[in-house]
């Protein structure tokens, strides 16, 4: 950058401070080498998605409407195979955002208080910038629902609904089906709602952070939005339903018989007998479908505020995009509903870099990688250290050329001891109790077609068997239920009469 592009973009920023990063104050050196304590450091934004999984037009999926994730996509460097480590909200936050795999933390599932869990000495991502001179601010969903630590950031959108709180009231999400405006099939909840975008808690989070983009800032800023849709429930304002006309729906493939090839454990996990029965017995599997299409547009309309506003923002050419979802979802794929599995419907899920300068527009990453390799790459983005307890790598060398050199699979963990690993090619899975499933991507891209017990896949079983991680800690004691969730039980047990 030359002095006057400097100068232009201190005036751009407003912002006198910053010049306190970029430029030497009187006294210091006038190398024009800046030292690494001087170096610009990109800005960042952070961006949590709940449950989206590969339905995005960028993905190739042919009925959504995803206009504005598409258009980002297309900005820098979009992966094809991303997953979670872990797929259930808790576990995958978790990981990504301490470093640690489950097996590594003992975090399992959402009722796993990871404040409580985590190994002594465990700094979190936006502690780790904060503590590094970044301000770190704030909004939705980032940590999961009421396990959110405000000392760890300097700024938080906090209020019910804001992510702070499990049970957020806005439309459709309050217990009453008839007031609330929800409807449904069991737990699975949804509904067209007649009301406009800004009375849902997604709408104030892009607003806060659109807000904090536009002030001036003293110094690099690490900006976490968490947007909570496409989770449940699908309740969105009723012109976000009205895209997907019901006739039109297009349902996902599903084979009748999938899991007759799948051990106990999978079984156990798909628990056909649960959502996916009840969905077949209400007749309103395309509806379901229908509301889960709908609360994605919903969710793509805020990415689209939030790029439109980033646009305008004085700091856009210095800061750097992550956009990431938690975890996939299946929609009765193997006669299973929601996530909590380690199929590619459930582990597979949108991914994105732009990095000013380093990834080039249109970019598009085949390699397999899982979300533990956010953590140090924007480290290394930052130029901080990589605290010692993150596992993982930078991905820094994908981003600068999508078809880099890479051997590692991508790794996901649900509950104790059940892994998946996944390759270009192959995904493998094995559960506890020792049974397995693998899948060849090459003919098979839906997973119907077990191989584990082919005795031609031995070598490649023994190949993929090699990165489950053998050290896992057991589940936490508490009946897998948070501090306050234990108080707060304990309490009702005392004020019971007896
Ligand atoms: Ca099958």
């Amino acid at each position: 950058m030359s002095r006057m592009q400097r100068r232009d973009f201190l005036k751009l920023a407003g912002c006198s401070a910053l010049g306190a990063v970029l430029f030497p104050r009187p006294g210091q050196s006038a190398d024009p080498a800046p030292s690494a304590s001087e170096k610009k450091r990109p800005n960042i934004l952070f961006l949590a998605i709940d449950d989206l999984r590969d339905w995005v037009g960028y993905l190739g999926n042919k009925q959504v409407k995803t206009p504005n994730l598409d258009r980002l996509a297309t900005r820098g460097v979009y992966f094809t195979r991303s997953f979670c480590a872990s797929p259930c909200c808790n576990p995958s936050r978790t990981a990504l955002l301490t470093g640690l795999r489950p097996g590594s933390s003992g975090v399992y599932s959402n009722g796993h208080d990871w404040r409580q869990i985590v190994p002594e000495g465990t700094v979190t991502l936006p502690l780790h910038f904060k503590n590094n001179g970044y301000h770190v601010v704030g909004a939705g969903k980032i940590f999961h629902g009421g396990l959110l630590r405000l000392s760890d950031w300097d700024g938080y959108l906090t209020g019910k609904g804001l992510g702070d709180e499990e049970d957020p009231v806005e439309k459709g999400r309050g217990k009453d089906k008839t007031k609330d405006g929800w409807d449904g099939v069991g737990g699975l909840r949804w509904g067209p709602l007649d009301c406009a975008d800004k009375d849902l808690a997604d709408y104030q989070s892009v607003s806060y952070i659109l807000k904090k983009l536009g002030e001036p800032q003293g110094k690099p800023f690490f900006f976490a939005c968490g947007l909570h849709k496409p989770h449940m429930p699908w309740s969105v304002p009723k012109k976000y339903y009205a895209l997907y006309p019901l006739d039109q729906i297009e349902m996902p493939k599903v084979l009748e018989t999938d899991l007759d090839d799948v051990p106990r454990a999978g079984v156990a996990m798909a628990k056909p007998d649960g959502d996916h029965a009840a969905i077949l017995k209400s007749g309103r599997w395309k509806e379901a479908v229908q509301a889960y299409l709908a609360t994605i547009s919903f969710c793509d309309a805020m990415i689209g505020r939030l790029i439109d506003g980033f646009d305008q923002c004085p700091n856009k050419d210095n800061t750097l995009i992550c956009l990431w979802s938690d975890h996939g979802w299946h929609l009765g794929e193997k006669q299973h509903w929601r996530k909590f599995a380690l199929w590619e419907e459930a582990t597979r899920a949108p991914y994105m870099w732009i990095v000013p300068g380093v990834t080039k527009p249109g970019g598009v990453c085949h390699r397999t990688v899982d979300y533990m390799h956010i953590y140090p790459t924007l480290c290394d983005f930052a130029g901080l250290p990589v605290p010692k307890h993150v596992e993982g790598e930078s991905i820094r060398k994908l981003l600068e050329n999508p078809a880099a050199p890479w051997d590692k699979p991508a790794i996901t963990t649900w509950q104790f001891n059940n892994h998946a690993v996944r390759t270009e090619r192959w995904h493998y899975i094995r559960y506890a109790d020792g049974t397995e499933e693998l899948y060849d991507h090459g003919r098979d891209p839906l997973e119907w077609t077990n191989l584990a017990q082919k005795p031609e896949c031995a070598s490649v079983k023994a190949d993929l068997a090699q990165w489950v991680p053998k050290d896992n800690k057991p589940t936490p004691a508490g009946g897998g239920k948070t501090r306050e969730q234990r108080d707060r039980k304990a309490k009702k047990r005392a004020e019971k009469p007896s």
